[in-house]
């Protein structure tokens, strides 16, 4: 191990070796991680998936002081909000996790040397797989990570570790979107632009709130000169709601009812695109038949909605002429029937034509920073690339591309975090690698994650804090630099290829995700079949390779540098591309020719009747607990932006509960007062706020804070897997 005593002291080295291996070293070259010249870097925000640009200003010495938005970027156009504003802040938060650290006979995390780490890890690893089988050690992984480092981490597990089952938070955030795109477009490809913001006449968002949650997204539709009609169905009257043409307060999963309906109405009146159908889709005449249960009186009765509320939706819909745009975030993908609510949304813009041209589309809003990237390169529910498991044609591809045996791919994708997390409860799996994600607070009915970590043999967490609820639990704390301390790109949600750079030095012996991976590889024994990884720029020559001939090919890119020339590059720009025009399109839209990524080129109409709600209020549990983002200034489990005192002081510090006046004084609770708030799993206590936001009945939580997930009720969808956090039974007692 002297070599990697060698390694850690070029590490806290001048600021120029963030990891400078000598070169040969394990085969890795260098991992260069140098920072920009003095004067001003760009770099893509590393928080959620609108994928601004930030100039970052630095000192003589190359270091981060301060930032100011990027106004050449064609996403932000000069704008951020306050966690883009904030973003260097928890970079110097004095609970950055600067050492490995190890959990001794006492309890007690102790700083160790990586030579140590890596030792244990492999030992423990290693152990674990020798006594229980491959199959007992699992990893849950992150879409807050660079593409590059995710591919590696997904390749190193399935292909060198022989660990079949790695998921990522990206199952709780945007499996749905990726099962229903897959299943009507053959891909999962997000169509739009968002220029299309701008080009709609009607925009509809369903369960989503931009103005908290995608700031600068909404100031695209805020820039919209069409005088646009913004429809927004929520059960909530968020900041959205609030801003919108027209609010439609559905009873929570009542959307897939309400929708069926659209588009019986839409048939009735038949305000449809015969010749889009008939030509770019198939199953409609099913569906047709299908949505005529749906009659105005049942979606009524069922989401609780004003027939003159419902009658004016569809006016607006069916006007002749109309861009009409779909966007829907958590409040779909986060549900019981999520795939089938997303794809009533999908089935909508198909039956009326609504694709390829400005300002329509059925449209995903994704969540986190690189959600996108790990939807295609995660290598968890999809092969490297945006291919199958399944298939042994792209496991002969893939295998040729990476130069690994193709034996070695497994055939079925990853199970999904919700079985990960069963089989350690079983037994099945002894050991976990948990890489930026806070599993302890974020996943649903978090009481039983902690059960299970005594269930677990090993637990690693690699995380820029060892300070989070999941790595206070771990045996080994891998300490990563964090977005700012590392190159690499991420995928926007509109398929916008960004670079994010190395602006600042991660603290103490903390190193990227990509050196640790390399690292682990080295010591698992496997380094070799990654010596064409080198380095982030050398791991993106292998992802343009796996993108080549996919629907999201960009191997007309040439590297980092011009992505960020180019001001960030839209997939697809396959070569072909790039040699016909030189210089990507600044906006591109998918499907302007009808032809969607399915073995005929047409898209499917999928649909299933709605089934109730899994757990619904009842006398003992009388109001039904939505959860999401409660500020723009507040970051999912807080780990980065609760280090920021702007930030904090933009928003409130302790969690609170969202009660309509009714129910505050059925509850006998008022405005300020702390609560217990009681479900069948847990309870924990809460500010009462007192507001008309939310429906009698109903009560709202941010999920900001731990205790939310105390309480929600482990649904999943049952084609995507993705966790319902927004409907479970709650009682409220002073
Ligand atoms: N400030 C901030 N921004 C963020 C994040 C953050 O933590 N903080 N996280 C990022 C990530 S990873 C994600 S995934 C996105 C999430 O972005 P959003 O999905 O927009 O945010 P949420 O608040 O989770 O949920 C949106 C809305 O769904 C509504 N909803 C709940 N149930 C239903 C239902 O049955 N039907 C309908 N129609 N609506 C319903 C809720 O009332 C809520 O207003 O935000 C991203 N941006
Ligand atoms: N009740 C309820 N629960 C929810 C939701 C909800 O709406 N309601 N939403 C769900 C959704 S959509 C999401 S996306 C999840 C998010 O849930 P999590 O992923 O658990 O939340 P984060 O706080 O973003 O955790 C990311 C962790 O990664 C670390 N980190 C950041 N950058 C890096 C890096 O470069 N390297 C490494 N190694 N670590 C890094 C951070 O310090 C942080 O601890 O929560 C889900 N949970
Ligand atoms: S909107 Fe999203 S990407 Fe833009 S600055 Fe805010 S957090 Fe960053
Ligand atoms: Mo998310």
């Amino acid at each position: 191990m002297s070599a990697l005593d060698d390694l850690l002291h070029a590490r806290t080295g001048p600021m120029t070796s963030e990891l400078v291996l000598h070169p040969g070293q394990f085969g890795l070259g260098r991992v260069p991680a140098r920072l920009a010249p003095a004067g001003t870097a760009k770099s893509i925000c590393g928080f959620c998936s609108t994928g601004c640009s930030l100039n970052i200003h630095l000192n003589a010495a190359g270091e981060a002081i301060n930032l100011t938005p990027n106004r050449e970027y064609p996403v932000n156009l000069g704008m951020a909000c306050p966690k883009g504003w904030e973003a260097l802040t928890p970079l110097a938060a004095s609970d950055r996790v600067t050492t490995p650290l190890l959990r001794d006979a006492n309890g007690v995390l102790q700083p160790v040397d990586w030579a140590r780490a890596l030792t244990v890890f492999c030992e423990r690893m290693k152990g674990v797989q020798s006594k229980y089988g491959k199959a007992a050690v699992a990893a849950l992984s992150t879409g807050q990570i660079v593409t590059e480092e995710m591919a590696l981490l997904g390749a190193l597990t399935k292909f060198g570790m022989g660990i079949a089952d790695l998921d990522s938070n990206t199952r709780q955030c945007m499996a749905t979107s990726h099962v229903a795109y897959k299943q009507s477009f053959g891909f999962d490809a997000p169509p739009f632009t968002y220029a299309d913001f701008e080009e709609s006449d009607v925009l509809v968002f369903v369960g989503a709130n931009p103005c908290i949650a995608h700031p600068i997204m909404w100031q695209r539709v805020m820039r919209n000169q069409r005088n646009p009609a913004i429809i927004v169905i929520d059960p909530r009257r968020t900041e959205t709601a609030m801003a919108a043409t027209l609010h439609l307060p559905a009873y929570p999963k009542s959307d897939l009812t309400l929708l069926y309906g659209i588009a019986r109405e839409l048939l009735a009146r038949d305000a449809l695109d015969h010749a889009f159908i008939e030509q770019n889709t198939t199953g409609f005449t099913a569906f047709r038949e299908f949505v005529q249960d749906f009659a105005p009186e049942r979606v009524l009765s069922e989401t609780g909605l004003s027939r003159a509320d419902y009658m004016r939706t569809i006016d607006l819909i069916a006007r002749p002429g109309a861009r009409v745009s779909y966007w829907w975030t958590m409040g779909v993908n986060q549900s019981h029937q999520a795939t089938r609510t997303a794809q009533a949304l999908i089935n909508l813009a198909l039956m009326t034509g609504q694709f390829g041209r400005p300002g329509t589309g059925a449209n995903s809003i994704t969540g986190q920073c690189n959600a996108m990237g790990s939807r295609l390169f995660g290598n968890a529910s999809s092969l490297l690339g945006g291919y199958d498991f399944a298939n042994a044609a792209h496991r002969t591809h893939v295998a040729g591309i990476l130069g690994v045996e193709e034996s070695l791919i497994p055939t079925q994708p990853s199970r999904a975090y919700d079985r990960i997390l069963d089989s350690v409860d079983t037994g099945e799996i002894r050991a976990l690698w948990i890489i930026a994600t806070n599993t302890a607070h974020s996943w649903i009915n978090q009481g039983k994650f902690s059960q299970l970590r005594d269930k677990l043999d090993f637990l690693v967490v690699q995380d820029m804090y060892a300070t989070t609820e999941t790595a206070q639990q771990a045996d080994l704390v891998l300490p990563a630099a964090g977005w700012g301390e590392k190159d690499g790109f991420f995928i926007n949600s509109e398929r916008r290829l960004g670079a994010a750079r190395k602006v600042a030095r991660a603290p103490g012996v903390a190193l990227s995700d990509f050196a640790i991976f390399k690292l682990v590889a080295e010591a698992w024994g496997c380094g070799a079949m990654f010596e064409q990884w080198s380095s982030p720029a050398a791991a993106f020559q292998i992802l343009k390779k796996l993108s080549s001939g996919q629907p999201c090919d960009f191997s007309g890119i040439r590297d980092h540098d011009h992505i960020e020339l180019s001001g960030g590059i839209q997939w697809p720009f396959s070569e072909a591309d790039a040699t016909k025009s030189g210089t990507p399109v600044i906006e591109r839209r998918l499907f302007a020719d009808g032809k969607f990524f399915t073995p005929d080129q047409r898209a499917r109409f999928h649909f299933d009747a709605p089934v109730p709600l899994p757990e619904p209020p009842d006398e003992a549990y009388p109001l039904l607990l939505n959860t999401g983002r409660g500020s723009s200034a507040q970051w999912h489990t807080g780990s980065r932006t609760n280090k920021s005192a702007v930030l904090l002081k933009l928003s409130p510090n302790q969690p609170w509960i969202e009660l309509n006046p009714t129910d505050a004084s059925k509850c006998r609770v008022e405005a300020g007062q702390r609560v217990t708030v009681r479900s069948r799993r847990g309870e924990t206590t809460a500010i009462v706020v007192v507001t008309p936001i939310v429906q009698p009945g109903q009560v709202f939580m941010p999920m900001h804070f731990a205790e939310v997930n105390v309480l929600t009720f482990p649904a999943y969808d049952p084609h995507s897997r993705q966790p319902a956090y927004k409907a479970c039974a709650v009682q409220v007692v002073p």
